[in-house]
């Protein structure tokens, strides 16, 4: 059967399940027309912890730029429900392709935080296996990963696989023409490519009024016959619910499929931003009341499934999980500058090399 305008459209307003205060408001009629239903208090309190320890993960992860320990850190604060939830839905199969904003996702998708951390500390590579992980580099160009997801998607069906890709990309990234390329790919080999926008409001300075005139980042798959959607990004319930249906989606042969979450980044852009350059501190307050945490706690605390017994269980696995990383990023090696080179070309071009003895030089200056 063939599909229409309306089997792609995405719900009027984001799905949402769960209010600001925790309280559970959906599935409206609407979302539960598509299918997405409202998890078990045990997947739920699994995405409660992992964005627990996930939170924690990205505060030391700063705390490592200011002690040298990191060359930058893109924080993911106030996008956890979206880093966390989608990584708890993925079956073994699938393959994940993510920024260099998704390395708490990294984490909760079981990935060892030290390897994760490693392209952000300055290496020419990204520390863990792509291959055996089922896990592309961070990527750091915008938007590149669609296409390479389109590609996985594509080769994950031809092999028989059922697995699905699934790609996180930013709002700004969507203006990006390897989006649209990928999206277009995927849609006309019917990859199981599922694209999942973190729309958190802004592209470095650039706030998303400036970057688009869509009405939802989500009517950017229709045009390509793409089924789409939009979803509180600070609600863990409804994330988890519609990234689950989109990956059976994809994986059951119908296609790709597109995902507008909203959200906030609360933190700049990088410790290397200030980001009251250009954005007013009441905003910040404003998202900061609609914490996903704090309201799937309120939630699963109000079901029972959250006690105070478990709270201080998972606090403490946090802390033990952030001490770890700290002594592993003390005690590991210091990066050595000129092995970014070696492994561009096999034979360096003559700008390579000077840009290698520049960085020579300035290493024996440094030592002298
Ligand atoms: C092709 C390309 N152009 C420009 C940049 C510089 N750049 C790095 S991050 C960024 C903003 C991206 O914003 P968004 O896609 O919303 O992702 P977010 O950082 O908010 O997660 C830009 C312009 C880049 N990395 N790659
Ligand atoms: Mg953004």
């Amino acid at each position: 059967m063939s599909k229409t305008t309306a089997d792609l459209l995405p719900c009027g307003d984001p799905v949402q399940f769960l209010n600001e205060q925790g309280e559970l408001t959906g599935p409206g009629a609407e979302a539960e027309a598509r299918g997405y239903t409202m998890p078990s208090d045990e997947d739920l309190l699994a995405v409660w912890r992992q964005m627990v320890i996930g939170r924690r993960f990205d505060t030391q992860a700063t705390a490592l730029t200011k002690q040298g320990r990191l060359a930058v850190y893109p924080s993911s604060r106030g996008q956890d429900a979206c880093q966390v939830a989608p990584m708890l839905a993925l079956q073994a199969d699938d393959w994940f392709f993510p920024t260099y904003r998704d390395s708490m996702a990294l984490v909760s998708r079981g990935l060892d935080p030290v390897e994760v951390l490693t392209l952000l500390r300055g290496s020419w590579h990204c520390g863990y296996d792509p291959v055996a992980t089922n896990t592309a580099p961070q990527c750091t160009p915008l938007a590149t990963q669609a296409v390479h997801a389109a590609g996985a998607g594509h080769g994950l069906a031809r092999r028989g696989s059922d697995g699905v890709a699934l790609c996180f990309i930013g709002d700004g990234a969507t203006s990006e023409g390897d989006f649209h390329e990928g999206l277009n790919f995927a849609a006309v080999f019917n990859a199981p490519t599922v694209y999942f926008v973190q729309n958190n409001k802004y592209a470095i300075s650039v706030p998303l009024a400036k970057q688009t005139k869509a009405p939802s980042l989500a009517y950017k798959g229709i045009g390509y016959g793409i089924r789409s959607e939009q979803v509180d990004g600070n609600d863990a319930a409804a994330v988890l619910a519609v990234t689950r249906t989109a990956l059976e989606h994809a994986s059951s042969g119908s296609g790709p499929f597109l995902i507008e979450a909203h959200t906030y980044r609360l933190e700049a852009h990088t410790n290397a931003d200030d980001a009251t350059r250009y954005r007013e501190s009441d905003e910040v307050t404003q998202w900061s009341t609609r914490d996903p945490i704090a309201r799937l706690r309120a939630y699963l605390t109000g079901t029972g499934a959250l006690t105070a017994e478990i709270e201080e269980q998972v606090t403490a696995e946090a802390e033990e999980y952030a001490a770890r990383v700290r002594e592993r990023m003390n005690a590991e090696p210091e990066v050595a500058p000129l092995s970014l080179f070696e492994h561009v070309y096999a034979q360096p071009t003559p700008q390579l090399r000077e840009q290698a003895d520049l960085v020579r030089a300035e290493m024996d200056e440094v030592r002298a």
